[in-house]
């Protein structure tokens, strides 16, 4: 696992019992930018330390973390208790949604909810076949209908069939990717007016899947989702690979989960104190 250890980096500054001076001001904002934490946070932690003359690695940590900690944040997702909920699994092609509403199910499946996945990316014909093999070995129910379909009829059915069967969590697969950026926000918008018109506000979460190993990528795919449609809370998937986390605190809408490999297994809440503490230990 190699992660970007922003921590270390910041203690090799004082390498060689070197003092922080102007020139190392200057490496302090090129290793923040470099880690895609953005020139918002660099510009605030490099006035910060100017101002405060760190004069050791702990004390410059200490306010690094004072201006990241706020910007990053756990949001605890669970589906409301006998009610029906939907969550849409948003997301880039290729960053993991597929992938992640397979672990979604066993984690929500060995917690006793009932599960049901919606197999609404209907524009790549393997799309929805990948899905159903996903249901088949977690052993979850999958609505489908053919490729082409429409998503919103998809979601509209697997609503329905939750509520008469009982199921309480609608895992909902969209498409990655459309014949453009105005289509594909066009076709979310009409799957969040069929999901609103039947799910309660406080059971519906849009949730947006990002690859932690993107960067700078990230924050734009965060903004352009999240003008479209709102976004309630993020899944890092594929956070056992080189990870690029910097990029979170840009984004600073809250994460649920993070993703930790290829098994169905490999998914877990995530940890605010943790993966501050996993960026800035030295
Ligand atoms: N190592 C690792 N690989 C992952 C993780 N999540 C997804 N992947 C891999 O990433 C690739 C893409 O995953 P998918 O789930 O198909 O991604 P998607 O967003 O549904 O892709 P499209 O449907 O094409 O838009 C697959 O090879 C997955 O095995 C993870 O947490 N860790
Ligand atoms: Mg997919």
């Amino acid at each position: 696992m190699k992660k970007f250890n922003l921590g270390a980096k910041i203690a090799s500054l004082f390498g060689l019992g070197r003092k922080l001076s102007e020139e190392t001001y200057d490496e302090l904002e090129d290793l923040l930018i470099e880690g895609d934490f953005g020139t918002k946070a660099t510009f605030e932690i490099s006035s910060l330390a100017r101002e405060k003359k760190p004069a050791t690695k702990e004390e410059l940590v200490q306010l690094v973390r004072q201006i990241i900690e706020p910007r990053i944040t756990q949001i605890d997702l669970e589906p409301v208790p006998g009610k029906l909920n939907a969550w849409l699994i948003l997301g880039v092609n290729g960053v993991g949604k597929t992938t992640s509403i397979g672990k979604l199910a066993t984690y929500f499946n060995n917690k006793g909810q009932r599960v049901v996945m919606a197999a609404a990316d209907t524009f790549r014909a393997a799309a929805i076949d990948q899905l159903e093999i996903h249901a088949q070995r977690t052993g979850t129910r999958i609505v489908r209908q053919n490729p082409g379909s429409d998503p919103g009829a998809v979601i509209y059915d697997a609503l329905s069939s939750a509520s008469a069967q009982n199921d309480n969590l609608v895992l909902c697969d969209t498409a990655g990717r459309m014949h453009n950026k105005e289509n594909l926000i066009r076709e979310l918008m009409k799957i969040d007016k069929i999901i609103r018109s039947r799910v309660e506000p406080q059971c519906y979460k849009k949730i947006l899947v990002l690859d932690a190993t993107t960067g700078q990528n990230t924050v734009s795919q965060a903004a352009v989702f999240n003008e479209a449609i709102g976004i309630d809370a993020l899944i890092l998937a594929k956070y056992d690979s080189t990870s690029r986390a910097g990029s979170l605190v840009q984004i600073g809408l809250p994460i649920a989960f993070v993703g930790t490999g290829e098994h169905y297994e490999d998914i877990r809440p995530f940890d605010r104190n943790q993966f501050i503490d996993n960026l800035l230990e030295f």
